[in-house]
C-alpha cells in the first residue's frame, strides 16, 4: 500500500499547526488548503497547498477527485464569536460547505471502493444550557444531554455531527463504501504556538500570553463562570487516536473530551505562580457571557476514554507549569 493521503482544511489555524507535523510524521501525503498562505514552517510538510475556500465547490472537488484522499481533517470553521455576529455566512461555511465536502468525500469512497474518513471538530457549544444556575447543577454533561445550542456555532455544529453519523450509517447499511464519519467536541483549547481568533474560551489562551507578554488584561468572562479546557497538544493526541481507532471500538461518532474545567479566577491564580506582576481584572460583556452560561461546566469523557484510550496529559496545573510558562518564555523572552 502506497502512502496514505490526508486533505486538512484550515490548516493555516491553531489546530492545523499541530496537526500537520504530526500526520507527516505518521507517513502522511498531505494536502492542505485555507483561505490564507500556510507559512512556510507548515508548507513543507505538505504536497501541495491551496489558498483557497471551502465554499468553493469546484475548487474543492477537484482536490478531492485529483487526491483522492483516505482522510479529511475538516478544520476550517468560523468559530462562535464569528458566527454569532454574521450567522448567515456562518451557515455557509460551518454546514453548506461541510456538507458539499462530505457529499464529495462519499462520490470519491464508492469510486474508489474504500471508505473515507472523515474527522469532524465539533465542539463543546453544541450545548444550551439554560442558564448559570441549571449549568452549575447539570456539572459534568454526557454527548446526548442538553443538545439545545443557543447560538448559531452550536447549530452549525450539531448539525454537522447528526449528518455525518446519518451518512456513515448510511454507507454501512447499504454495504457500500462512504464516509466513515468521526467527531470529536473539542472544549477550549490552550496553544503556546498560536493565539485564537474569533471564539469565546480566547479569554483563557489570552489572558496567559498576555501574562507571559508582561501586558494587562481584561477578562471578558466572570471569573467564576467555569467552563472544559484542554492543551492544544492533548487535543491533536486525541484527534489522531480517534482516526486510528478501529471502528468496531466506537459506540459513538460523537465524543467528548476534556482535560480540565477552571474557573477564570483558578486560571489567574495560577497564572500569578509565574508571573506575580501580571495584571489580570474582571470586566464580563454580557453577550459573551450569556454564550459562556449556556455551555456546560464540564462534560464527561467517559466514552472517549474507554472506547479509544483518551489520556489527556496536562491537568490545569501541568498545563500552566509544564506545557505553556517554559514555551511562552521561549517565544517572549528567548530564554
Ligand atoms: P482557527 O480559527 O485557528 O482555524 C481555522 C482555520 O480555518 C483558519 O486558518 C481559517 O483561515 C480557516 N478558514 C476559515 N474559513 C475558511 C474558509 N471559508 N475556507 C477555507 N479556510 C477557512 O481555529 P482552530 O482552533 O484551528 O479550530 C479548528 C477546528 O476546531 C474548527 O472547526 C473549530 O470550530 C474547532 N474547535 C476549535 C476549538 C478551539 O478552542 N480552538 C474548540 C472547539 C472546536
Ligand atoms: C469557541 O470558543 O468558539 C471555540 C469552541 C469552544 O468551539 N473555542
Amino acid at each position: 500500500m502506497g502512502e496514505r493521503v490526508a486533505l486538512i482544511t484550515g490548516s493555516g489555524g491553531e489546530m492545523g499547526h499541530g496537526v500537520l507535523p504530526r500526520l507527516r510524521d505518521q507517513g502522511f501525503r498531505i494536502v492542505a488548503l485555507d483561505l490564507y498562505d500556510l507559512p512556510e514552517t507548515l508548507g513543507r510538510y505538505c504536497v501541495e497547498t491551496v489558498r483557497g475556500d471551502i465554499r468553493d465547490e469546484g475548487l474543492m472537488g477537484d482536490l478531492v477527485q485529483r487526491f483522492a484522499p483516505d482522510c479529511v481533517y475538516h478544520l476550517a470553521a468560523m468559530l462562535s464569536a464569528h458566527s454569532e455576529a454574521d450567522p448567515f455566512m456562518a451557515h455557509q461555511v460551518n454546514v453548506d460547505a461541510t456538507c458539499s465536502l462530505l457529499r464529495q468525500c462519499e462520490e470519491s469512497a464508492r469510486q474508489k471502493g474504500r471508505p473515507v474518513r472523515f474527522l469532524f471538530p465539533s465542539s463543546i457549544a453544541v450545548y444550551g444550557l439554560p442558564d448559570a444556575a441549571t449549568k452549575v447543577e447539570a456539572g459534568a454533561v454526557e454527548e446526548s444531554d442538553w443538545n439545545h445550542p443557543r447560538g448559531m456555532y452550536g447549530c452549525n455544529k450539531l448539525y454537522i455531527e447528526l449528518f455525518g453519523t446519518f451518512l456513515g450509517r448510511r454507507a454501512g447499511k447499504a454495504g457500500e463504501p462512504g464516509v466513515d464519519f468521526r467527531s470529536i467536541r473539542f472544549p477550549g483549547l490552550i496553544s503556546a504556538e498560536t493565539l485564537p481568533t474569533g471564539g469565546t474560551t480566547d479569554y483563557a489562551p489570552e489572558m496567559i500570553h498576555a501574562a507571559a507578554q508582561g501586558k494587562p488584561y481584561s477578562c471578558f468572562i466572570d471569573e467564576h463562570s467555569r467552563l472544559p479546557f484542554m492543551t492544544m497538544p492533548d487535543a491533536v493526541q486525541a484527534l489522531l487516536d480517534l482516526a486510528e481507532a478501529p471502528p468496531e471500538s466506537l459506540s459513538t461518532r460523537v465524543y467528548n473530551i476534556r482535560g480540565f474545567s477552571p474557573s477564570p479566577a483558578e486560571i489567574r491564580k495560577r497564572v500569578l505562580t509565574h508571573f506575580p506582576d501580571a495584571q489580570i481584572g474582571f470586566d464580563p460583556v454580557p453577550s459573551r457571557q450569556a454564550i459562556v452560561d449556556s455551555w456546560p461546566a464540564d462534560v464527561d469523557d467517559s466514552r472517549a476514554r474507554s472506547d479509544w484510550g483518551l489520556s489527556p496529559e496536562h491537568d490545569l496545573a501541568a498545563a500552566i507549569d509544564d506545557y505553556l510558562v517554559p514555551a511562552l518564555r521561549k517565544r517572549y523572552d528567548g530564554d
